[in-house]
């Protein structure tokens, strides 16, 4: 196939596009360690995880390094979660197979109001403090944030 730059010379294009982009290795949820949920709600002091608005130092969880994890996200209303250290795979929607667009590492899974969504998550390399929090830049200036510390 020829082309002309915007130079106006005739260049030869001979790219092509892979067969296949990349290949993704499958988190083995059934090697999970434990399953941990988090319900991002509403309530009447502000949002919260769990009940909690964000409490610096106060973890909701505490994965150990090396292991997988299956993480629940429950949600009474529209919030993307974000996970920060590792990347997570979806493995369930709505108690469903997860849909053609949570395929793939993620570190943000959306959810809508009334939705569950099921993560496979493995923890890595780095032992401290992280966090986990809604992505809406309001409901995580609202304390819509929680703490996990690896270990
Ligand atoms: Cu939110």
């Amino acid at each position: 196939m020829c082309s002309a730059t915007s130079y106006g010379s005739a260049r030869r294009d001979d790219t092509t596009v892979p067969e296949r982009l990349s290949r993704i290795a499958t988190l083995d949820a059934n090697a999970a360690v434990a399953v941990r949920t988090f319900h991002f709600q509403l309530r009447e002091h502000g949002w919260a995880i769990n009940g909690k608005l964000y409490a610096p130092g106060e973890p909701l969880a505490r994965p150990k390094l090396g292991t997988i994890e299956i993480w629940r996200f429950l949600t009474d209303f529209h919030h993307p979660v974000h996970v920060h250290l590792d990347p997570f795979q979806v493995i369930g929607r709505n108690n469903r197979s997860p849909g053609r667009f949570d395929a793939g590492w993620k570190d943000t899974v959306d959810l809508r109001p009334a939705e569950a969504v099921e993560v496979a998550v493995r923890f890595t390399d780095h032992p401290g403090p992280f966090m986990l929090h809604c992505h809406n830049l309001e409901h995580e200036d609202m304390a819509m944030m929680a703490d996990f510390v690896t270990e």
